[in-house]
């Protein structure tokens, strides 16, 4: 099975080594890394080129001119997926917080299921217990009460960016036409799946606060995401929703 992994990245350079020397060590037969760097003012890219002639036949690179934002990363990473013939593509930050020790059990749940989500907000998902007690109420808040009142979904962690689509799944979901970017990327993702009908499993995962740089998530980008799943509503909303299957799996990973 042909394994796609997309890692779009901004300033990780104390990272992405690190990252895809993990990735290769997970027993995957054929696992193809793509990094998506978005003008890195921290010599990111260089590392991501410098991979690349080591691995040249497993390791590709795109350079785009500047910040342009993590959806339409993701896009151009499931076109590129799709394009080189993946059975699985896996969408992960690059900054450790995704652990690739769940990968291998990903994987394992993709006979039985569409996508599978590490989340951290169905039992057995931990967050970093370095997060205050605030900042955890208004994440769980936002995922697992604001998202699902509005938008009816099922997931319960809705802005997971750690997630493996099966190829069928990535072609039945129109995410070309996803014009959402930060964490509302994940949002229209996650709602798109549940409207298509797709088999979801959540996976309970430990979510690690990044060990080295910074969070390029800000204030006002989660702001835009609080608006933007009314947006969503608004767009799909005529749509019927099919009957997905969004189930967790029970014992840990
Ligand atoms: N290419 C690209 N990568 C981005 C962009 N914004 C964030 N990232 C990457 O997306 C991942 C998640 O971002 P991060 O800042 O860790 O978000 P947080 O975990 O919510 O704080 C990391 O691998 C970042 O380097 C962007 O605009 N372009
Ligand atoms: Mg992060």
């Amino acid at each position: 099975m042909k394994t796609c992994i997309i890692l779009p990245t901004l300033n990780e350079s104390q990272n992405i080594r690190a990252l895809v020397q993990q990735l290769f060590l997970l027993p995957l037969d054929d696992l193809n890394i793509l990094i998506i760097d978005d003008n890195s003012e921290d010599g990111t890219g260089k590392i991501a080129d410098e991979l690349h002639h080591q691995f040249p036949t497993r390791v590709f690179v795109i350079h785009r001119p500047g910040k342009m934002g993590l959806g339409t990363a993701y896009v151009t990473g499931f076109r590129w997926a799709l394009d080189q013939g993946a059975d699985y593509a896996i969408q992960m930050d690059a900054d450790f917080s995704h652990s690739p020790n769940y990968l291998t059990s990903f994987i394992k749940k993709m006979n039985e299921y569409d996508v599978v989500v590490g989340s951290r907000y169905v039992p057995g998902g931990k967050l970093d217990p370095r997060w205050s007690g605030w900042r955890y109420l208004l994440s769980k808040w936002a995922n697992s009460i604001y998202v699902r009142l509005i938008l009816a979904t099922q997931v319960r962690d809705a802005t997971a960016g750690f997630k493996c689509f099966r190829r069928a799944a990535l072609e039945k979901i129109p995410f070309e036409r996803v014009r959402s970017n930060g964490y509302v990327f994940q949002v229209e993702m996650a709602y798109l799946s549940e409207l298509n009908g797709l088999r979801i499993l959540e996976v309970p995962i430990y979510f690690e606060d990044r060990r080295v740089g910074k969070s390029k998530m800000t204030v006002p980008v989660k702001l835009e995401a609080a608006w933007r799943v009314w947006e969503i509503r608004a767009r799909y909303g005529a749509l019927k929703k099919n009957f997905a299957r969004v189930e967790w799996l029970h014992e840990p990973a």
